[in-house]
């Protein structure tokens, strides 16, 4: 049986968990959630994610939705991928990094992304340089946080790669045309590099191209 991803491709958490389940190479089939044109609302949507956001994963009669745990959940199916390792403390790592994704790190970059890419695409008119501000600020603390944390480590969380670094990964397609203020982090951006070669990276950002 096929697992079911309800995705809109171009956002970097849509991003992670089709990259994660092509790096696995998971049977999966996208289910298209437009948000331009407001499919998250739907009352069939939100009986699978009350949220009304997207991602979503339907695995039978399995529904799961946050990107996070989902790609947790995809990494249940090859435990030898080390993407979640076996080992505790190494396991709690990657957790540790996801949570701070989604409380430091993906708000940080959501904000250039919303105010430069998904404006423009769904009709918001031009960037609030307020927001911008703000989000500069954010940026800044958690990316020297990342910095740091990748100086002499090939990935987030050492020398194997992990669901952090899918999960931080993924924001990061959008460094240019949502203008991060990246400069400074080189090893962000040779992290980046290194991630962006994966050929289930390069494979999702074709998937996303089409749309
Ligand atoms: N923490 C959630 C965030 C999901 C989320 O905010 N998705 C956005 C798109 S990137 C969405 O579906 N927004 C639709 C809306 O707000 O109407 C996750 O990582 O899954």
């Amino acid at each position: 049986m096929t697992i079911e991803l309800y995705v809109f491709p171009p956002s970097p958490r849509a991003f992670k968990v089709m990259a994660v389940a092509n790096h696995l190479g998971l049977d999966s089939t996208l289910r298209f959630i437009d948000l331009r044109k407001g499919d998250q609302k739907t009352s069939q949507y939100a009986a699978l994610n009350p949220n009304m956001r997207m991602p979503a994963l339907k695995d039978g009669d399995y529904v799961l939705w946050e990107s996070n745990a989902i790609g947790q959940y995809l990494a249940t199916k090859k435990p030898e991928s080390g993407l979640m390792p076996r080992d505790d403390l190494a396991r709690i790592d990657v957790t540790r990094w996801q949570f701070w994704d989604m409380a430091h790190w993906d708000p940080a970059c959501a904000v250039f992304a919303f105010e430069y890419v998904a404006k423009p695409l769904l009709g918001g008119g031009e960037p609030d340089m307020v927001a911008i501000a703000k989000g500069t600020e954010a940026f800044h603390r958690a990316a020297k946080v990342l910095d740091g944390q990748l100086a002499g480590k090939t990935y987030v969380t050492g020398d194997s790669l992990t669901l952090a670094d899918f999960s931080l990964g993924a924001a990061m397609n959008l460094a240019e045309s949502a203008h991060y203020p990246i400069e400074p982090y080189g090893e962000i951006k040779r992290w980046f590099k290194t991630l962006s070669a994966l050929p289930a990276w390069q494979k999702t950002l074709a998937a996303r191209s089409a749309f």
